[in-house]
């Protein structure tokens, strides 16, 4: 594990919020196996005050992809387990216990995209830029790319990409999909901190809902789906956080939904 090239700190006020930082700045963040498998340990022991995560990078890139250095000496079977290795980890950022926010700025290229395609919301700033430059380097996405990038952007976006080199610009990434939100250079990672803590704030069963069971519903067939859809709501509505917060509403206590 590479514990000297990631960061771990908590935030908020009541330290809800994890922020995990990418700091192999003279290596534009590349990430090699010591790396991923930090970052794996890091989802599977989040302290439990955590209820939502900021993921960037430090330097002027937020990732630089796989570690190129690393790839030169593997055989087929390696590199089966290799990219097997990082399915393992994005899952557990994907699939763990809170939402997670890429904040996006440089460089979000090869496994760096596959790494902010596992995060729930990815705000990018004006600097960022997207690329699966694998395609050029005469090797494939292993980082589970095939599979999420294509639910982002489609299939055949993905397949132009990695064809022809083609690289999106901050604009055109949120234009498409691969980010929700666009903001001013410099500022990614304090919007997504701000959004963050209110993630942080909502009801826990609800985060779960989003982030373990939406992505499920939305690859199951229709009919299949609208029944996953009614358990869930069954049981997100009977928690009593939830019966308070319509309380809350009835009785004029919460925010009415206006736009910002
Ligand atoms: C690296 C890597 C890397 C930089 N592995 N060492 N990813 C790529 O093909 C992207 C390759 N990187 C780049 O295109 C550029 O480095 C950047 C656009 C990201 C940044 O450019 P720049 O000018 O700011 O930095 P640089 O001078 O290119 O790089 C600085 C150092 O980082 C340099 O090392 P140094 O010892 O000469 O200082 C670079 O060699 C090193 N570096 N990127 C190793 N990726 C699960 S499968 C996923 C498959 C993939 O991700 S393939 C795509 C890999």
């Amino acid at each position: 594990m590479d514990k000297k090239h990631i960061h771990f700190e908590l935030y908020g006020e009541q330290q809800e919020v994890a922020i995990i930082r990418l700091t192999r700045g003279s290596k534009r963040n590349a990430l090699n196996d010591g790396l991923i498998l930090a970052l794996r340990g890091l989802f599977e022991k989040m302290p439990a005050s955590v209820r939502a995560a900021v993921i960037d990078g430090e330097g002027e890139h937020f990732c630089a992809g796989l570690d190129l250095s690393e790839l030169q000496e593997r055989d087929a079977s390696q590199g089966v387990f290799h990219s097997r290795m990082w399915h393992a980890a994005l899952e557990h950022v994907q699939y763990g216990p809170v939402p997670v926010i890429a904040a996006l700025h440089g460089a979000v290229v090869g496994g760096g995209l596959e790494l902010a395609s596992a995060c729930h919301i990815r705000v990018a700033d004006d600097t960022t830029f997207y690329a699966l430059p694998e395609g050029s380097r005469g090797i494939f996405v292993g980082g589970g790319g095939a599979v999420r990038i294509p639910r982002l952007i489609g299939t055949a976006r993905m397949t132009d990409m990695m064809l022809t080199g083609r690289v999106f610009n901050a604009q055109d990434g949120e234009r498409i999909g691969l980010a929700q939100y666009l903001v001013p250079a410099g500022t990614a990672f304090d919007k997504a901190c701000e959004l963050a803590v209110r993630i942080a704030g909502n009801a826990p069963m609800t985060n779960y809902a989003l982030t373990h069971v939406l992505p499920r519903i939305a690859d199951q067939p229709a009919d299949q789906g609208f029944m996953t859809e009614a358990m869930m709501a069954a049981i997100a509505q009977s928690a009593p956080a939830a019966k308070e917060r319509v309380r809350a509403f009835l009785e004029g206590r919460a925010d009415k939904v206006r736009i910002a």
